[in-house]
């Protein structure tokens, strides 16, 4: 339930929570069906990548997604035609979920001609206005604003798009987030900020970079209405994010949404992740929202593993063409590089 910013406190959650058998968070067959086959496309793709940049094909950084697809596969679910995703660096799920082609993803982070934005951009840069995605930004926090005068626009125009504004927990406590909040209570905009929560900005957990555990707490300063909750299952996360969407766009108020998740790889390749140890990430994989979406197929739909298996083939099978097209696709001319940093008439 979205609470007004005076409403009482949601429960903590930074715990996984267990397996159970709560099978009022499941969808019907056939979604379950497509939320699983989504997220997997997702995993497939960013494991695809992994492995391209062990063998040198990527270069520059690379913060895979993994662990956190369902909000990206929710997010596309809920998303009305005039509405703007902008989020921060980790942004390859969101690309493949809202319908980017994965060839032009994977050339991307080549940095080939055919990548998404012609392979000038790389991983931290993915941007496809087509499919709603206004970026993709490096930047820590510095979209936050950005995202507030999207939402400007829109109410300006009188357009019924909501934005939508996912950043990192690490960008709770930055400067220019302050600025975009601001903005975004002063002016009742039609926004929901979603804090993708996943206890760590880069090897920093949480307990060390914001006061306080609960994040939504901070809605009230900027008179935002807020909504907290982990992230187990694709079916809850839409139902409450499209709640927090339906108030931003027929009220025109501003709501916080913190997402508790959890990344299973480390910050970027270069990182290790030392800084936890392996019972805590086994914790998480119990509550990963794809495997437990797997294991709704089997338990509740009937779904053989010979089914999963060939879904599972299905995708793996477009992912190594989405390598393939990166591999044979030709490198940008080195004029690109002065393109669409200023307006073309
Ligand atoms: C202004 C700024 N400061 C520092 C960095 C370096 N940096 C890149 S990612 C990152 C951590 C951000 O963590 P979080 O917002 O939690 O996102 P996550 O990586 O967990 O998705 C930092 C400090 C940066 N990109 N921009
Ligand atoms: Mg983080």
């Amino acid at each position: 339930m979205v609470l007004p910013c005076a409403g009482p406190m949601t429960s903590h959650a930074s715990e996984p929570v267990a397996p159970g058998d709560d099978n009022a968070h499941f969808g019907s067959k056939e979604d379950n069906l497509r939320w699983y086959r989504e997220m997997l496309r997702i995993r497939r793709f960013e494991e695809s990548a992994a492995q391209a940049y062990t063998r040198g094909k990527i270069s520059g950084f690379l913060h895979l997604y993994i662990g956190q697809e369902a909000i990206a596969v929710a997010t596309k679910e809920l998303l009305q035609p005039h509405d703007q995703v902008v989020a921060a660096y980790r942004t390859h799920g969101f690309a493949i979920a809202f319908g980017s082609a994965p060839g032009a993803c994977m050339a991307e982070l080549y940095g080939k001609a055919t990548g998404l934005v012609g392979g000038i951009g790389g991983s931290m840069h993915f941007f496809d206005r087509k499919h709603q995605l206004w970026g993709g930004y490096a930047i820590v926090g510095n979209h936050v604003p950005v995202a507030a005068g999207h939402a400007f626009a829109a109410k300006y125009r009188g357009e019924s798009g909501v934005t939508l504004c996912f950043l990192g927990d690490g960008a709770v406590a930055i400067g220019p987030t302050h600025e975009g909040w601001t903005l975004a209570g002063l002016w009742k905009l039609p926004i929901v900020y979603v804090v993708e929560n996943n206890l760590y900005s880069m090897g920093t957990p949480l307990s060390r970079s914001i006061p306080v555990e609960d994040i939504t707490l901070k809605a009230a300063g900027y008179n935002m209405a807020r909504e907290r909750f982990q992230v187990t299952s694709v079916a809850e996360t839409k139902a409450r994010l499209g709640e927090a969407m339906r108030l931003a766009r027929e009220e025109s108020r501003p709501v916080l949404v913190e997402l508790i998740t959890y990344r299973f790889r480390g910050h970027s390749m270069s990182d290790p992740g030392k800084y936890r140890d392996k019972d805590e990430v086994e914790a998480w994989r119990r509550s990963d929202p794809m495997e437990r979406t797997m294991q709704a197929l089997r338990r509740l739909h009937g779904i053989s593993e010979e089914e999963l298996e060939a879904i599972d083939e299905e995708v793996i099978a477009e992912m190594d063409e989405a390598v393939r097209f990166a591999e044979e696709s030709p490198a940008p001319a080195p004029e690109a590089r002065f393109h669409n940093i200023l307006a073309e008439s």
